[in-house]
């Protein structure tokens, strides 16, 4: 039997040629990104660039070339207007608005941190349409999402995607380099006893937090009556696929330290499309508040609290939100 390639995928599920161009140009990126991480080492390109991003954050030096790769890629793709990344802080605009025509908003390498200890990370990318010809405004509510999705750099290279249909995995074949499905249908397990978040940050945490990791923590012997697992890898994308794998939930509140800037994560490329992925299988997404793709967005960078995952363990954070 013919094994089903990402290429046999969307010409099945995904009616319009120019998406299925894009999609396959975002996953060309990506298996680029995939060989410029692991030669890293042997081309130099490990440590920083010594230059600070919008966010603020110091680049490292794949973070750049990371971009640079999604840029030129995808550029390419015949009706793709616009690509808002993490690294460049204007939106890059390669064409006249059309209605219909593709927005693309992309973080190019999340947690590169973890690149100089050779751990985990991630590319991530969601996808939009513009409304109106000449409209420009990129700044839609993650609901209008047409395709969201996320490549892990792990023990192998995964391409992960949902066009609002269902969650699909794809790994690349380390001697072919091509994609081929290996995870249909993915679904988030509605129970878990695993959680991810940044416990160094305890001292800063709302009490609904500190409530929920308290009783995860007091295991048997509190009121969850069960032993609970915590895991933290400084990888977004690593968590969540874990997550979308055998269940759990991660958190990235606001807090009193990050509040003033809306949080740490990044709606449009980071929050919005993990999201839409998380829910599409079966799990929840949320501030804490109010649904993650609810929010209008104010700006192309600006930050949110992310609450993703499990169904049951979300809907119980959510509860101690209203309290
Ligand atoms: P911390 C990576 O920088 C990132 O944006 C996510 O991928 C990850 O979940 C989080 O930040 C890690 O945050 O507080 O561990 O540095």
């Amino acid at each position: 039997m013919t094994e089903t390639t990402l290429r046999r995928h969307l010409t099945q599920s995904t009616p319009d040629p120019n998406l299925i161009f894009l999609l396959e140009d975002i996953a060309s990126a990506c298996r680029a990104i995939a060989n410029l991480v692991r030669n890293g080492a042997f081309e130099g390109n490990l440590g920083s660039a010594d230059v600070m991003n919008i966010q603020g954050e110091t680049q490292k030096t794949l973070d750049i070339l990371a971009n640079d790769e999604f840029e030129r890629i995808c550029s390419n793709s015949p009706r793709l207007a616009a690509l808002v990344s993490e690294e460049v802080e204007a939106v890059t605009w390669l064409k006249e608005p059309k209605a219909g025509d593709y927005l693309l908003y992309f973080d190019p390498l999340d947690g590169s941190s973890n690149l100089d200890v050779n751990l985990s990370v991630g590319s991530i990318f969601a996808i939009m349409q513009v409304q109106t010809d000449g409209d420009r405004n990129v700044l839609h509510e993650g609901r209008r999402q047409v395709c969201a999705g996320y490549a892990l750099y792990g023990p192998s290279t995964m391409f992960v995607l949902t066009d609002g249909a269902e969650v699909t995995g794809f790994t690349c074949h380390n001697g072919t380099g091509d994609f081929r499905l290996t995870h249909p249908n993915m679904k988030v397990p509605s129970e878990t006893s695993e959680f991810a978040i940044n416990t160094s940050r305890y001292r800063y945490w709302d009490t609904p937090i500190r409530r929920y990791v308290d009783e995860c923590v007091a295991g048997k012997e509190g009121v969850r009556q069960r032993p609970f697992n915590m895991r933290w890898t400084a990888s977004m994308v690593a968590e969540i696929h874990r997550i979308l794998t055998r269940g759990g939930v991660f958190l990235y509140p606001a807090d009193s330290k990050n509040r003033s800037a809306g949080g740490k994560l990044r709606l449009m490329y980071e929050a919005n499309p993990m999201a839409m992925i998380i829910q599409q299988a079966g799990g929840v997404a949320s501030t804490g508040y109010g649904p993650i793709m609810d929010i209008e967005p104010k700006g192309p960078h600006q930050r949110v609290p992310v609450i993703l995952g499990s169904r049951a363990e979300v809907e119980r954070l959510i509860e101690y939100h209203k309290t």
